[in-house]
C-alpha cells in the first residue's frame, strides 16, 4: 500500500471510537490476525473494540485470543479486514454488509463494498498492511500483535512460499520476529502438525493418485465410499486440493470431490505450476484464479477423470 494510502488510512482509524472489527466467514490465519491485531491495538491506544466472526474462530488459533474477552459498547465504527465481499461476512454478520465504515483487504476483486475502502491487491496479506498501519499509526507492537500479524503473513503466504510472497513479507516477517513472534511454533502448528484424522485421510486419497501426461498432471478422487467407509471426517478434507501438485514433475493437480448428495457429480480443484487453472476450469463452467480454479462435472468417477484430464493435457 502506498504511503499516502497509509496515512490517509492511519487518520480514519485515529477518529475511530468504538469499533467492531468483522473478519470473514470460514476464517483463516490472516483474517484471524488481522482482526485480532487491529483490535489489540485499538484497545492499547484506550479505544474500545471488539472481533467478530459468522462462526467460532477455529481451536488451532487460540494462541492468538486465549485470554481475548468481548468489551460492552455501543458500536460506532466498523471495520472490515480480509472481507473480499459482503457475502464472505457470512450468515451471522449479513446485516453489516452496507453497514461497513472501512474496508481493509488486500484482494484485487474487492467489491468495494465500504463507506471506505484501502485495497492493495498486490500485498500477500491483509495482515502485511496492517503490520504497514501500525508503524504508520507509530503503534508499541505487543509480543501478541506480532504473533497476530505473523500468523497472517505466513499462513496467506504458504509459510513463504507463493509467488505472492514478496521482499517486504520477509522483512515484515523479521521485524515481527524481533518484535516477540514464535515464528518456529506458529510455522510448526500452521505446516506440520496434523490431526491423525488428517493424516489417515490423506493416506486414503494418496492411494486414489493417478497420473497422466508422463506425470504431469495428477488426480485424486475423494469419494462418498472412502468418506462412509472409512470414518474419515469431512472436516479433515480441507486444502486437499493442494496435494497433487506436491509431487515432483507434477504440473497441473486435479482433485475431484463427489458429493455427499448426488454421487454423480464431482466438484473439481485444479491447482497449477504454470498454467492456467482459470481456463482450464472454464470449460466446464467453472472458473477462478491463474493457479487455483474450480468446476463442478457430472458423471461417473473414471468418465469425470478422462474429461479433465484431455481438456488438462491441452493447457501443458
Ligand atoms: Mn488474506
Amino acid at each position: 500500500m502506498t504511503e499516502q494510502m497509509l496515512e490517509a488510512l492511519a487518520k480514519k482509524i485515529k477518529s475511530c471510537r468504538n469499533v467492531t472489527v468483522l473478519t470473514h466467514y470460514h476464517p483463516d490465519g490472516d483474517t484471524i490476525g488481522a482482526g485480532f491485531g487491529l483490535c489489540y491495538y485499538l484497545r492499547s491506544v484506550g479505544v474500545m473494540a471488539n472481533v467478530k466472526n459468522s462462526e467460532e474462530f477455529p481451536a488451532k488459533f487460540a494462541y492468538l485470543f486465549k485470554d481475548y474477552k468481548n468489551q460492552d459498547f455501543e458500536e460506532e465504527a466498523v471495520i472490515s479486514v480480509d472481507v473480499a465481499d459482503p457475502k464472505l461476512l457470512g450468515p451471522a454478520l449479513e446485516s453489516y454488509a452496507d453497514k461497513v465504515d472501512i474496508c481493509i483487504d488486500h484482494h484485487a476483486s474487492n467489491r468495494l463494498f465500504a463507506k471506505e475502502s484501502f485495497i492493495d491487491g498486490g500485498c500477500c496479506s491483509a495482515c502485511l498492511i496492517i503490520y504497514d498501519l501500525l508503524k504508520t499509526l507509530k503503534a508499541k507492537i505487543t509480543p501478541l500483535m506480532a504473533d497476530c500479524l505473523y500468523t497472517g503473513i505466513s499462513t496467506d503466504t504458504g509459510c513463504f512460499m507463493y509467488e505472492s510472497t514478496s521482499p517486504e513479507a520477509h522483512r515484515a516477517a523479521a521485524d515481527l520476529i524481533e518484535l516477540g513472534a514464535n515464528a518456529s511454533a506458529i510455522n510448526r502448528s500452521m505446516f506440520q502438525i496434523k490431526s491423525r484424522g488428517r493424516i489417515f485421510a490423506e493416506q486414503k486419497m494418496i492411494g486414489t493418485m493417478k497420473f497422466a501426461d508422463s506425470g504431469s498432471i495428477a488426480l485424486i478422487a475423494i469419494t462418498n465410499d472412502i468418506i462412509d467407509n472409512f470414518g474419515v471426517d469431512r472436516a479433515d478434507l480441507d486444502g486437499f486440493a493442494a496435494i497433487p501438485l506436491t509431487v515432483e514433475g507434477v504440473r497441473i493437480g486435479i482433485t475431484l470431490k463427489q458429493q455427499p448428495e448426488d454421487e454423480r457429480l464431482f466438484k473439481v480443484s485444479i491447482r497449477t505450476l504454470d498454467a492456467d487453472a482459470s481456463a482450464i476450469a472454464q470449460n466446464f463452467g467453472g472458473g477462478g484464479h491463474i493457479r487455483a480454479a474450480g468446476c463442478s462435472i457430472s458423471g461417473e468417477l473414471d468418465e469425470v477423470a478422462e474429461k479433465i484430464i484431455a481438456v488438462a493435457e491441452k493447457y501443458l
